[in-house]
């Protein structure tokens, strides 16, 4: 897309509207970088390049905007059925997501990951399969590092791993990774697109501009991806952990196999590698197949794999104190990856959870306790509804906190040797954190202090 003398007006002045400002600095565009928030001007500015030629607003859209505007950016954060957007889009305004343009300034192939969970494990250790064989790779998206960051430093002939969630996914038009993974689908995010459908199908979005000499990599066990599969172009490739397959790559007793016209080799042990769990094999072959696609040689990857350790926030171990073990998955946003890290524990398991509501269900999540939590601590907007389902369940041994230093602090005084503390929330942090990675670092400060 040419930026020539275009009026660009980006939404959001977190990472991703500045990545997206700086990148825009260096063509023709005049760019208006816009906050919903009464935001500090001189703070967002500094994050800025020195030679930022754009303007910085704050109270309302701005009139000129209104009047005569090319292009609408909106950050991953932004809906794109808020009012001002719909009426931009009436007036013909081409919309797009923060991804779509780092996109247009991409080379090279792109390996896209999404999935309601282990997005950032499997980008993570995508990206380090990929280093084996590709000097030039780039991680970014979701896991951190917006896009719009990285895709400048992109070649022809390199690879850019793209974390991309649900919010990212539903405002790209041309996006097109030579590889796709869809890791799982359960419900997550729901306030945001008001449908299960209109969730599916922003994780869809990734898959959609991919043809036959593409690959998506979807897992076997999920239902609704076995269904969706029918309407993808590209060739598909399954993983299962939980059945052999006769094309893909399975798990059986303790080993991941890579299987081709039934005839199966195998790719590596787990005991061999760090990451433990069920979900995480999962991860892990997704990551293979991502690998074998594009040309790293197995024994490549199966250096990566030993030496992959896992990511912060994600079932990451803290320490051990006086015999009792303290875990931080403050990633565990919703029900489903609560579960995983619930069913990762053995023993008498502390649970920290609760947090900002974003319409999620808990009665999976309670009925996965499976007899191992002692005490479940809530905390933030949910820990009504949470107790009340726990309730429901036949568990009473909940508990009420204001803070996270009050949660902990009765975890080191109650916890017995042998016990576990796992703050896993099954609810984002927002109204209480900033993210998800502000609480578990305030977490991880806490059980560290005073030691
Ligand atoms: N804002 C508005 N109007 C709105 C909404 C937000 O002006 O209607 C403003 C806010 O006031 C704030 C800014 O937008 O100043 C924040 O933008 P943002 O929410 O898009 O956040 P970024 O800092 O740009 O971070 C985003 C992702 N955040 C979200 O999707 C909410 C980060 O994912 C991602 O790492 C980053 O881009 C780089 O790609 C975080 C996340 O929670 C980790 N993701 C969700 C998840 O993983 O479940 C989807």
């Amino acid at each position: 897309m040419d930026f020539t003398n275009k009026k660009v007006l980006i939404i959001g002045t977190g990472k991703s509207g500045i990545a997206a400002a700086a990148l825009l600095n260096r063509t023709d565009a005049e760019v208006v970088l816009y906050d919903d928030k009464k935001i500090d001007k001189d703070a967002v500015l500094a994050k800025l390049p020195k030679d930022y030629k754009g303007r910085i607003e704050c109270e309302g859209i701005p009139a000129d905007c209104i009047e005569k505007l090319d292009v609408l950016i909106l950050s991953p954060g932004v809906p794109k059925d808020l009012p001002f957007v719909l009426d931009f889009e009436k007036k013909g305004v081409k919309i797009i997501g923060e991804v779509e343009l780092a996109y247009y300034y991409t080379k090279g192939k792109i390996v896209a990951v999404t999935g309601t969970n282990g997005k950032t494990t499997t980008t993570a250790l995508t990206g380090e399969i990929m280093k084996k064989a590709y000097k030039n790779t780039l991680v970014g998206g979701n896991i951190g590092i917006p896009y719009t960051e990285v895709c400048l430093e992109s070649t022809d002939d390199g690879v850019t791993v793209a974390e991309m969630s649900s919010f990212q996914l539903d405002t790209v038009e041309t996006f097109h990774p030579a590889v796709s993974m869809i890791l799982n689908i359960t419900p997550d995010h729901l306030d945001r697109h008001h449908t299960m459908q209109n969730y599916i199908n922003a994780k869809l979005n990734c898959t959609v501009n991919q043809t036959e000499d593409d690959l998506c990599i979807l897992n076997y066990e999920d239902e609704q991806l076995r269904k969706e599969a029918e309407h993808i172009k590209a060739k598909i490739c399954w993983f299962s952990s939980k059945r052999v397959l006769k094309d893909g790559f399975y798990y059986e007793d303790g080993t991941i196999y890579r299987a081709v016209n039934g005839d199966s080799e195998k790719v590596v042990n787990v005991d061999e590698m760090i990451l433990i769990g069920r979900h995480n094999y999962e991860n892990v072959m997704a990551a293979v197949a991502a690998g074998c696609f594009m040309g790293v040689p197995m024994d490549s990857i199966r250096a990566a794999l030993r030496e992959f350790t896992p990511v912060e926030h994600r079932i990451e171990y803290v320490t051990t104190i006086n015999d009792v073990r303290y875990y931080n998955d403050s990633k565990g946003t919703n029900p489903d990856a609560s579960i995983q890290a619930v069913k990762a524990m053995s023993g008498p398991t502390f649970l920290i959870g609760g947090g900002y509501d974003k319409g999620s269900e808990y009665d999976e999540w309670i009925e996965a306790f499976d007899g191992k939590i002692k005490k479940l601590l809530l905390m933030g907007q949910t820990r009504e509804k949470i107790a009340e389902c726990a309730k429901k369940h036949g568990f009473n041994d909940y508990m009420f906190v204001e803070s996270m230093e009050e949660a902990v602090a009765y975890c080191k005084k109650e916890a017995l040797p042998g016990d576990t503390v796992l703050l896993s929330p099954c609810c984002a942090s927002w109204g209480m954190f900033k993210n998800y990675e502000e609480r578990g670092r305030i977490f991880k400060d806490l059980v560290r202090a005073d030691n």
